[in-house]
């Protein structure tokens, strides 16, 4: 079982599709098991976004990722990783392929709706980035009796 980190950044709360991104996932079966709402400071975007540093798309990238809350989520499943990048799509815009997230809400690959983890380091390093140990709240199916 693998879990990865996975952001909704700011436009997706200001154009209320928070919803329909987190269905996608939920609809493979990976499990929410850690959910937060904050505004990332700026040492957390740096920390965040270090590998690019010194990009042209740098400044421009650590603006938006400041400009409204974004929503945090621990996403658990089998290759939770890989599925949930297939799920996202390709970062650049133009080889986002409809039935992607991208694919289908971005319209600037600078503003490309989420951001997923890329591997298992970088999950482990970004899941510690965002949550506290306390904070992941791992569950088990159950066979419906709930529901
Ligand atoms: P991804 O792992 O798909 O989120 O992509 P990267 O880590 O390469 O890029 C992180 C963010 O930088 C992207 F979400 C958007 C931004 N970016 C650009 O604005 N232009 C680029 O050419 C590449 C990335």
């Amino acid at each position: 079982m693998e879990r990865t980190l996975v952001l909704l950044k700011p436009g997706v709360l200001q154009r209320r599709i928070a919803g329909e991104v987190i269905s996608r996932f939920e609809r493979k079966g990976l499990k929410i098991v850690a959910f937060k709402l904050l505004r990332m400071d700026r040492s957390l975007v740096e920390a965040h976004y270090a590998e690019h540093r010194g990009r042209d798309f740098y400044d421009k990238l650590v603006e938006y990722t400041l400009s409204g809350p974004v929503a945090a989520m621990i996403l658990e499943g089998e290759d939770a990783i890989a599925l949930v990048r297939r799920l996202a799509g390709p970062t650049n815009l133009l080889e986002a392929p409809p039935g992607t997230i991208r694919g289908d809400y971005a319209a600037q690959t600078r503003l490309n709706v989420v951001h997923a983890s890329d591997s298992p380091a970088s999950a482990e390093r970004e899941i510690a980035l965002f949550f506290r140990p306390g904070e992941i709240c791992p569950w088990e199916d159950g066979n419906g009796e709930w529901f």
